[in-house]
């Protein structure tokens, strides 16, 4: 069948108000990048006519700013699942010109299929080749584009010649049957093969190809400083500790890691250790770091759902792609942050909190209980499976004027009975086996910065009635400090009744 061209403006202007459509892409890897540009305008000349026009948005996480930016802009989204992480659409969820939820990355597909969610009506895939039969070849990721390929009435691609047609055979993608007929996913090793290299649809449902060359739109990280090497010290430390102590294999296990500048200090430090031998990536993300350790040799095989990496580390890929395609596959998120395959495999999950309180839960969502960061992404499909479920977080934020550990979370995305160890770049405290004082007193001895050790030790004080000794009209005292005064140290335990 021979496909129809079109121009990004045709694509968009098929787009009706209330229309639902599903992205390929996860982070800003694989998505789409110019029939959305198109939308936007087309929204903004609508809003201007003072026509209703917002669309329904489902993509794997976070995309580059060429959708979750330019369509928040334009006031274009409906609602909007399962991540993401731009600062105009956080501005846009928060005042509530787009109803945002956040969902575990691993569910999203499952849930379309289930009907729990409205099925979209479009499919706009980034594709590095199409062919004749309807095989469509993904670019640097896979997210949910599987199962929105197969539901969506529609499908837009974008071909982008910027991804070299050698990429076919990195993808490896399979869709799980649904119950009560589903069987195990046949994922022993992170290596395992268990699908197509490609996407099989319809050819008839291609209603049009629009050509692009665009990379991909992710930014270069921050550099690395003190704080999140040091913490990439005390995580790769402990770790090889583990595996001294014979809790962890002498061969190691399987590693996830989150994104962002601390898991690409961890996976750093975890590379300089000599106590760790070379290991595995069984994650979401493919960062930066991965790339650097296999060329080192001390990562063996990284499988993933994206190469979310910075241009130049892409394009090293891409010049040496029989290297590369030996060495990594990509998967789609229901497979790469599977349950049941990161509990099979024996993840050693590393993942990042915005916020933890000194019994072990987390938050990892929201900025003081109310503001919506992120999203809760892959962590927790990851946190509550893995072998070992480690959080990382510097001791504190904004100059240290927001402790990072506080009596109790503002919000809970993880709770203390998942959440093993916890780690900042003043130490490591190991959570398990341990009753709520217990990981208190641990918590404020190895992880806490200095200026707030003695003030979480004197809330402990004030309620020490209970097996988890919180004291309700205190829990969010410090949260409370920072709200009227800009700063947490300003809390006064004088202001609350002892129990
Ligand atoms: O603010 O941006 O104004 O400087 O929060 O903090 O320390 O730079 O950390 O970029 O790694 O993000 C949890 C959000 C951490 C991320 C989170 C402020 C701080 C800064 C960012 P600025 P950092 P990171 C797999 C795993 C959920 C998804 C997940 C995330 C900004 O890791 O989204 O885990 N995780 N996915 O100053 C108020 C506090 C704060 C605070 C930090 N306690 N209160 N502000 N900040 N602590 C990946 C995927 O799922 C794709």
């Amino acid at each position: 069948m021979t496909y129809r061209k079109m121009a990004a403006e045709e694509a968009a202007s098929l787009i009706v108000h209330g229309d639902i459509i599903g992205f390929s892409g996860f982070t800003a890897a694989g998505c789409p990048k110019a029939i959305t540009i198109a939308l936007s305008k087309r929204a903004e000349e609508e809003h201007a006519k003072g026509h209703p026009f917002k669309v329904g948005i489902y993509t794997g996480a976070s995309t580059g700013d060429s959708i979750d930016g330019v369509l928040a802009r334009a006031h274009a989204i409906q609602f909007r699942t399962p991540y993401q992480s731009n600062k105009d659409l956080r501005v846009e969820l928060n005042a509530h010109g787009a109803n945002y939820f956040d969902l575990h990355l691993s569910e999203l597909a499952q849930y379309l299929r289930y009907g729990f969610f409205p099925k979209p009506q479009y499919a706009i895939l980034e594709a590095s080749q199409i062919t004749d039969d309807g095989k469509i070849y993904l670019t640097s990721a896979v997210g949910i584009a599987p199962t929105i390929a197969r539901l969506a009435d529609k499908i837009f691609i974008e071909l982008n010649a910027y991804h070299p047609k050698e990429l076919a055979g990195i993808h490896d993608i399979y869709e799980p049957a649904d119950p009560p007929f589903r069987r195990e996913i046949p994922v022993y090793t992170p290596s395992d093969r268990i699908g197509l290299p490609y996407i099989q649809v319809d050819p008839k449902k291609i209603v049009g190809i629009v050509d692009t060359n665009l990379p991909n739109e992710i930014g270069a990280f921050t550099p690395e400083d003190e704080v999140t090497n040091q913490i990439g010290k005390n995580v790769a430390n402990f770790l090889s500790s583990e595996i001294q102590a014979g809790k962890i294999p002498a061969s190691f296990l399987p590693v996830q890691s989150g994104v962002g500048n601390i898991a690409n200090a961890v996976l750093g430090a975890m590379g300089l250790n000599e106590g760790i031998p070379a290991f595995q990536i069984y994650t979401e993300v493919i960062q930066d770091s991965v790339i650097t350790l296999m060329k080192q040799g001390r990562v063996k095989f990284a499988s993933g759902c994206s190469l979310t990496l910075s241009t130049p580390v892409l394009e090293e890929v891409y010049h040496q792609l029989d290297f590369f395609k030996q060495k990594i596959v990509l998967r789609p998120q229901e497979i790469s942050n599977n349950p049941e395959v990161v509990r099979r495999l024996g993840l050693i999950s590393i993942n990042t909190a915005l916020e933890a309180d000194i019994f072990g839960n987390i938050n990892s969502t929201h900025v003081c209980g109310t503001r919506m960061m992120n999203g809760i992404g892959g962590s927790a499909d990851f946190c509550r499976n893995a072998y070992l479920s480690i959080f990382t977080t510097p001791s504190t934020a904004k100059g240290g004027k927001i402790s990072s550990i506080v009596p109790f979370v503002s919000h809970v995305d993880h709770s203390e009975h998942s959440v093993k160890i916890l780690v900042t770049e003043h130490g490591v405290a190991d959570l398990r086996g341990l009753a709520p004082i217990q990981r208190a007193e641990i918590i404020i001895e190895h992880c806490v910065d200095p200026e707030y050790k003695d003030l979480l030790r004197q809330y402990l004080q004030l309620g020490q009635k209970g097996h988890t000794p919180q004291n309700m009209a205190a829990a969010f005292a410090f949260h409370n400090a920072l709200n009227k005064t800009g700063d947490m140290r300003n809390v006064n335990w004088n202001d609350y009744e002892r129990l």
